[in-house]
C-alpha cells in the first residue's frame, strides 16, 4: 500500500514535471502575432469600393505562410492579387483586389503563422455602399 503510494507519488511528481513546459509553451501564446488593425475595418460601411485589404499585423508575418480571403455573403471568393508588403516593420500586409468589389456585405478570412509556428486565424465583415 505504502509502495502504491510512493509509486503514485512518483508519476505525480512526473506528470508535473512533463506539465510544467506545457503551461510554459501556453504562456507563449500571449506573445502570438495579433491583428492590430484592418481595412476595411470590422463591421464598417465603406461609401466607396476599397482597392485592398490592408491587416496591420502586431508583427511581420512570413507572406508564404500568409492567407487572405475575400467571400461575399453568398460565399463566392472575391479575387485578390497576391499579398504584398512594404519595408518597413509597421507594413500592412495587403490583398489588392483585382476588381474593386460592388455594393454588398463582405468577409475577411486570415491567417497567419506566429514566430513559434503557430497558425493564428481572424474574420471579419464590411460593407461595401456606394450611392448609385
Ligand atoms: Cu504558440
Amino acid at each position: 500500500m505504502l509502495r502504491t503510494l510512493a509509486l503514485a507519488a512518483v508519476i505525480g511528481s512526473a506528470a508535473i514535471a512533463v506539465a510544467v513546459p506545457t503551461s510554459s509553451m501556453h504562456a507563449e501564446a500571449r506573445r502570438h502575432l495579433s491583428l492590430k488593425a484592418a481595412f476595411p475595418a470590422k463591421d464598417t460601411t465603406l461609401t466607396s469600393a476599397p482597392d485592398a485589404v490592408r491587416l496591420w499585423l502586431s508583427e511581420p508575418a512570413d507572406l508564404a505562410a500568409t492567407k487572405v480571403s475575400v467571400k461575399t455573403e453568398a460565399g463566392a471568393e472575391v479575387p485578390t492579387a497576391a499579398l504584398t508588403r512594404g519595408a518597413q516593420r509597421e507594413d500592412p500586409v495587403v490583398a489588392k483586389f483585382t476588381t474593386p468589389p460592388g455594393n454588398g456585405r463582405y468577409v475577411i478570412d486570415w491567417r497567419a503563422m506566429s514566430k513559434d509556428g503557430h497558425v493564428v486565424k481572424g474574420t471579419h465583415a464590411f460593407t461595401v455602399r456606394t450611392a448609385n
